[in-house]
């Protein structure tokens, strides 16, 4: 028998950059198009990708006059998201304007513009999405923000940034895309001794056993993996970052479920899985704050 020495082997399989995993989501993200991120963002450039939390105004759906009502329908999603943006931002403080922020997972860049007003702060964004990358730069041109928020074409997991330089950093809705111990052991190594890390996750929930067929639903449909509740507090213990508020969001983000299944115009699908996933206890949507020790 012969065998290949070593460095001859490893020359002809160089460790891929990405993941074919990472290649599909890209895929998905490099092709996502939906009214419902678009049509909501174009109401005052502020792009999100993430649902909505608390009490909606329901008289929307009262709305005599066809047009008028998916525009108000509308708004009062967005206004839900926002609401969610804001709260995610306001755990992250208090930061000066020469405070620097990672955002992992930027998708269209609206958490880091919220950041930023919210502020006045530095903000890095990262997405695997070229397209996503773009479109965020392009609107904080527009802003006359580019020299303060910048958004990269990276990987959460490995982003090259300088060790220790960041204030606060954040997941919204994204760590479902990669394992924790990684993710953590990245923002740990990007925030300073007493920075915050802040993430709004959907989580499955441990007390219901493992994943439910609604969570294996969505997962299926944003190709992602939802972890369970334990997993967040195990790799964020194992990675000096250390809770100091956890917020059930569940309860708060049923409104905008319930609005967002009524909105023809702005539907996905997914809607009623989400909301028999909340309902049925296998589902949670939760905040962590967490300082980095
Ligand atoms: C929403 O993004 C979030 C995700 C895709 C990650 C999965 C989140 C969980 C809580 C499981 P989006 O705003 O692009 O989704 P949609 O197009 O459905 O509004
Ligand atoms: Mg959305």
């Amino acid at each position: 028998m012969t065998t290949a020495p070593v460095a001859a082997r490893s020359a002809t399989a160089p460790v891929p950059t990405q993941s074919t995993y990472q290649n599909r989501v890209a895929d998905y993200w490099n092709a996502e198009e939906n009214p419902v991120n678009l049509e909501l963002g174009q109401i005052d450039d502020l792009y999100h990708h993430h649902y909505g939390v608390g009490e909606a105004d329901w008289s929307v759906l009262d709305e005599a006059d066809p047009a008028l009502r998916r525009d108000r329908i509308t708004a009062e999603l967005h206004r839900l998201e926002h609401a969610q943006a804001e709260l995610l931002a306001a755990h992250l403080g208090p930061l000066t304007p020469a405070d620097r922020v990672f955002d992992a997972g930027c998708g269209r860049g609206g958490g880091s513009i919220t950041a930023n007003l919210r502020y006045g702060c530095h903000a890095d964004g990262v997405t695997i999405s070229a397209k996503q990358a773009d479109f965020a730069n392009e609107q904080a041109r527009r802003r006359d923000v580019a020299d303060k928020v910048r958004y990269h074409l990276r990987n959460m997991l490995d982003t090259g940034f300088e060790t220790g330089a960041y204030a606060a950093s954040w997941n919204n809705e994204s760590t479902m895309y990669v394992e924790l111990d990684l993710l953590f052991a990245e923002h740990a190594r990007l925030l300073r001794r007493g920075g915050r890390y802040v993430t709004i996750t959907g989580c499955y929930n441990d007390t219901y056993g493992r994943a439910s067929r609604e969570v294996s639903l969505i997962n299926a449909h944003y190709i992602c993996d939802i972890h369970p509740r334990s997993e967040y507090f195990r790799a964020m213990a194992r990675n000096r970052l250390v809770p100091v508020h956890v917020e059930d969001l569940t309860a708060a983000t049923i409104p905008y479920w319930e609005l967002r299944k009524q909105a023809d115009h702005l539907v996905t699908g997914v809607e009623d899985t989400f909301l028999d996933a909340y309902r049925n206890g296998s589902f949670q949507y939760l905040l962590i704050a967490a300082d980095r020790v």
